[in-house]
């Protein structure tokens, strides 16, 4: 018999990936949590029926959401992720040569589950200079600070997330950055879900002087086509240049990635 794991996208739209096993099913405290042993993604993980993170394709997430901004900064040296349980994110900040990167986790079983199933993705935990919290990211926006730059590396828009996508968090955010500082964030597929790049962009600019909106190509994510937005008080622009080991980013995807489709651009004008 064939297993399969499928995720769906929409009532009537599903993304499946057949599966050699399942590795793990945990119910923890926030989610519910399957690792998959895929035929043609490595190992997968899902939370809440979502795919997160595939061993095959996750690089071009984790260099998207923090490479630009990481060469948007001109000296990151403080960084925090929040979410970002599984080690990816965390794994590109560290090419920056930063001093220190916070993780803030909020599920203990997303860290543990990545250390044990994706290997490749959790290495970063075993560099000193990553610092693993595991609690709520918006409590610790709002005792701890100095950052140069934040990523969100979050789930969806629901359940335990939903307060990484309102306005007092992003005032809490901007409150954690240094003067110069920048976040970015994962914010959705325009293609299903265009109410949430757009809140998220409305949010931030409520916020911060100037946010964009920028684009990869994901594809176990829904529709392939995932956005990305990046705010700051200062202009964003590509700052550094340094050499970095990438499958995905380069300098011309820096430039290219902020280039958005007419109907995206339309569907967020006031
Ligand atoms: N976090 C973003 C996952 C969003 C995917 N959504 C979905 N499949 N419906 C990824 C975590 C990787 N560090």
């Amino acid at each position: 018999m064939e297993l399969w794991f499928d995720e769906m996208h929409t009532r009537n739209v599903r993304l499946g990936f057949r599966i050699k096993r399942e590795l793990e099913h945990v119910r923890s405290e926030f989610q519910d949590i399957h690792v998959f042993e895929t035929y043609d993604y490595g190992n997968l993980l899902v939370i809440d029926g979502t795919v997160q993170t595939t061993e095959r394709d996750e690089f071009v997430y984790h260099e998207m959401i923090v490479h630009v901004p990481m060469l948007t900064h001109p000296n990151p040296r403080r960084v925090l992720i929040i979410g970002g349980g599984d080690g990816g994110a965390a794994r590109e900040a560290l090419k920056h040569e930063p001093e220190e990167v916070h993780v803030v986790e909020i599920d203990k079983m997303v860290v543990e589950l990545s250390r044990k199933y994706l290997p490749g993705i959790a290495k970063s935990y075993e560099d000193s200079r990553v610092h693993l919290h595991v609690g709520d990211g918006i409590k610790f926006v709002e005792e701890n600070g100095e950052f140069d730059v934040i990523i969100i590396d979050s789930t969806d828009p629901v359940g335990p997330a939903v307060g990484l996508f309102e306005k007092k968090f992003y005032e809490n955010v901007k409150n954690a950055l240094t003067p110069k500082g920048i976040v970015a964030q994962q914010s959705g597929t325009p293609y299903y879900h265009p109410e949430e790049f757009c809140n998220v962009k409305r949010n931030l600019s409520g916020v911060f002087k100037y946010v964009r909106t920028y684009l990869a190509y994901i594809p176990t994510y829904p529709s392939g086509m995932w956005t990305f937005s990046i705010a700051s008080d200062e202009e964003i622009k590509l700052r550094r240049n340094i050499s970095l080991r990438t499958k995905y980013f380069n300098l011309n995807i820096y430039r290219s990635a902020f280039a958005l489709p007419n109907f995206v651009e339309e569907y967020c004008k006031d």
